[in-house]
């Protein structure tokens, strides 16, 4: 995998009025970014009410901190079963997590990405999460002009699971040692999906549902861990992935005293410095780990589509929808 230092540009207004303009903007997309998941975090408090206490506190350091106290020490018990990840060793990249938030050294096998990879391409994916746009990657521009409509995202959802590849990366033990050694031995599976990513003109709305070009973290669990592969080759114009290293346990208090998870680039920059974020490219097979606490973003393909593969642990009960990363649209 490769990694390399990004600035993404903040855009200075150079008067009163375009600062004021900016302003309005900004606004208007914090309020939008808000209205898309307000179903999903309603449907959340409904499934499993002690979601709305971590939502609240899992976002300041001190609840973090506290929460991070009942962490039991994994006890070995997986250690050293047979992996698919030749090479890897859990302690560095737990080294590596601890104190950066990612490693950036994971490999699927050559069978194993190729047999995913066909699954994204021949199974019919959901655009925008919308269970009635369904299409095969492949009929994405024709299902635009179909819809007349731009469509970001492709989710195959609980289909991802038909897919015994799929099934080898999930259940394989070098994920579990890590996220057992990283979160402690209550380290859960929570998540299993595979999405594409197309190039589009798509609104703030589909942009903030699919979590891209805004740096944010994610609140689902107390504590969480997510391996994310890359299914096809991913460069600059295939939406990287990007990090921000250090980001993970460390928050400025403006940060932690709001609802919102997005932020803009500028106010991370300026916190965490210029060098923190890695954009994260790479062969299909390629893979990371990262503590999607800290500030993280997709980027929008500008060229070709991504087909990506998430599996993430936490240490609560995973929510049913969340698991495929479904959210609840209005
Ligand atoms: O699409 C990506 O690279 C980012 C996904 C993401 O931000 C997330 O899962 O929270």
């Amino acid at each position: 995998m490769h990694s390399s230092s990004v600035s993404p540009a903040s855009g200075a207004a150079s008067n009163a009025s375009a600062n004021d303009l900016e302003a309005v903007a900004r606004k208007g997309g914090k309020l939008k970014r808000m209205a898309v998941r307000i179903p999903t975090y309603m449907a959340d408090i409904r499934e499993n009410p002690a979601w709305l206490p971590m939502f609240l506190l899992a976002r300041t350091i001190p609840g973090r901190r506290a929460h991070w106290l009942t962490a039991k020490k994994s006890n070995g018990a997986i250690d050293n079963l047979p992996t698919i990840f030749m090479g890897v060793n859990a302690e560095t990249a737990v080294d590596a997590l601890n104190r950066d938030g990612i490693f950036p050294d994971l490999q699927l096998p050559a069978d194993i990405t190729q047999e995913i990879s066909a699954f994204g391409h021949a199974t019919p994916c959901f655009g925008n999460f919308d269970r009635r746009i369904e299409f095969t990657a492949s009929d994405h521009r024709a299902t635009e002009d179909r819809l007349g409509r731009p469509i970001l995202s492709g989710h195959h959802f609980e289909r991802a699971l038909d897919c015994p590849a799929v099934l080898t990366v999930q259940r394989d033990p070098l994920l579990s040692e890590i996220a057992r050694r990283y979160l402690g031995a209550q380290a859960q599976l929570i998540t299993t999906r595979t999405w594409w990513s197309f190039p589009t003109k798509a609104s703030e709305a589909d942009r903030s549902l699919a979590s891209l070009d805004k740096y944010h973290f994610d609140l689902d669990d107390w504590r969480m861990l997510k391996f994310f592969f890359y299914l096809v080759d991913v460069d600059q114009g295939t939406g990287p992935h990007v990090f921000v290293r250090g980001s993970h346990n460390k928050r400025r208090m403006k940060h932690q005293l709001t609802l919102l998870v997005g932020h803009p680039a500028d106010e991370i920059i300026d916190y965490y410095g210029k060098d923190s974020p890695i954009t994260l490219t790479g062969k299909a097979g390629s893979g990371f780990v990262e503590d999607p606490f800290g500030f993280h973003m997709g980027t929008v393909a500008t060229e070709k589509p991504r087909l990506m593969m998430e599996i993430g642990f936490g240490v609560s009960k995973p929510s049913r929808r969340r698991f495929h990363g479904e959210p609840v649209l209005r």
